[in-house]
């Protein structure tokens, strides 16, 4: 029994972790443990013996089981110790570099016009950049002749050989994804589309690619004076200015009549830009009541509805009210440029929606 006792309190001590633990367990107190076999060979003893081996080995079970659960507790107090030491962290240090992009004025000014107009009810729509000829001109009252076609300067698509169908083109205006939100949601809508639009132009003040958001509200007596209420509520919401004054000037676009082209009121004193004061005009968007045939081609009934669009350049609104003076930088992807024009991830849009 001593030898017993000494063989597996020296093992319980020896053990270096909790598996070596468990194997000493198995071996003495387990079912088929050394204990357990000496207890078996109680039967074949006298009763006298019997009661004096029992309770020892009994107590024997006991102890070498105590032994057990103390080295356990000092084999997790000792590991729990190690990960103390070797786990930490010097919350004191300073934070690491920046090392996050911003957000891109375009992305930015987007997110804020459509919260201004969401507040204002409008829903979003977009729609894709490669368009039929249909949705891009016919649609929207330009015809095959139409002058406005060749001004547009627009990308067509190649068609494939003995194709006798007028090519795709890349969009030059989000209007087409008007048409198609017409065509899906009918009458009454109120629904702006940003998006990428593609004109081949290419000098100080035009890229290839740019941002346009148009916007249209249709319903059974929406007329000029809602048009110029909206637009002057986007502006001051937009520019965060109450002294807003806009300038609506008579004008021409197939797709509405009439038409009328945009100017805010500002001052070009001293070489800088303000919006709001001085004898300055500086067009900013255009408009107009929805025409008939395009309507129509919408698939909503004229007779019955009508509707005011607007258009605007999102990257000229965004130069216009941060101060980028270059728009050809936009898109030239200059890290230096992102960092200094670029908005942190987490800058609200003015006046978001609630
Ligand atoms: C502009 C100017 C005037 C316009 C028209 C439409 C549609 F599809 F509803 F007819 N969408 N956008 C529009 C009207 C766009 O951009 C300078």
């Amino acid at each position: 029994m001593d030898d017993l006792r000494d063989k597996y309190l020296g093992q319980v001590t020896a053990a270096g972790d909790e598996a070596a633990l468990e194997q000493v367990r198995l071996a003495a107190i387990g079912k088929k443990g050394e204990v357990a076999l000496k207890m078996r060979e109680l039967g074949r003893m006298t009763p006298e013996e019997r009661q004096q081996v029992g309770p020892r080995l009994n107590a024997l079970k006991d102890e070498i089981a105590s032994a057990i659960a103390a080295r356990k507790a000092a084999l997790e107090d000792a590991a729990l110790d190690e990960r103390l030491r070797t786990e930490w962290l010097d919350v004191t240090l300073p934070v690491r570099a920046r090392r996050h992009g911003t957000i891109h004025p375009v992305s930015q000014v987007t997110e804020e016009v459509t919260a201004i107009f969401a507040d204002m009810g409008f829903a979003v729509a977009e729609g894709p950049q490669i368009e039929t000829d249909w949705y891009n001109f016919d649609a929207l009252n330009i015809p095959g002749h139409h002058p406005a076609r060749a001004e547009m300067d627009t990308f067509y698509l190649a068609r494939a050989e003995g194709d006798a169908r007028p090519p795709h083109v890349l969009r030059t205006h989000t209007s087409p994804v008007q048409i198609r939100s017409m065509e899906t949601t009918g009458a009454p809508t109120r629904v702006i589309c940003p998006g990428r639009v593609y004109r081949a132009d290419y000098d100080q003040t035009h890229t290839p690619m740019f941002h346009q958001v148009e916007g249209m509200a249709i319903d059974r007596d929406i007329s000029m004076a809602n048009l110029k209420w909206c637009l002057e509520e986007f502006c001051r919401a937009f520019f965060e200015l109450d002294g807003i004054e806009l300038r609506f000037r008579a004008s021409h676009f197939p797709f509405t009549e009439p038409s009328a082209e945009v100017d805010i009121r500002c001052s070009w004193e001293g070489g800088t830009l303000k919006l709001g004061e001085g004898d300055d005009w500086l067009e900013i968007l255009g408009s107009g009541m929805i025409h008939p045939h395009v309507l129509r081609s919408g698939g909503i009934d004229p007779d019955e509805w009508q509707g005011f669009a607007f258009g605007m350049g999102i990257d000229r609104i965004a130069m216009l009210k941060y101060g980028i003076p270059d728009l050809r930088a936009f898109f030239d992807s200059d890290l230096r440029w992102l960092k200094h024009y670029g908005f942190g991830a987490l800058a609200a849009p003015t006046r978001h929606a609630g």
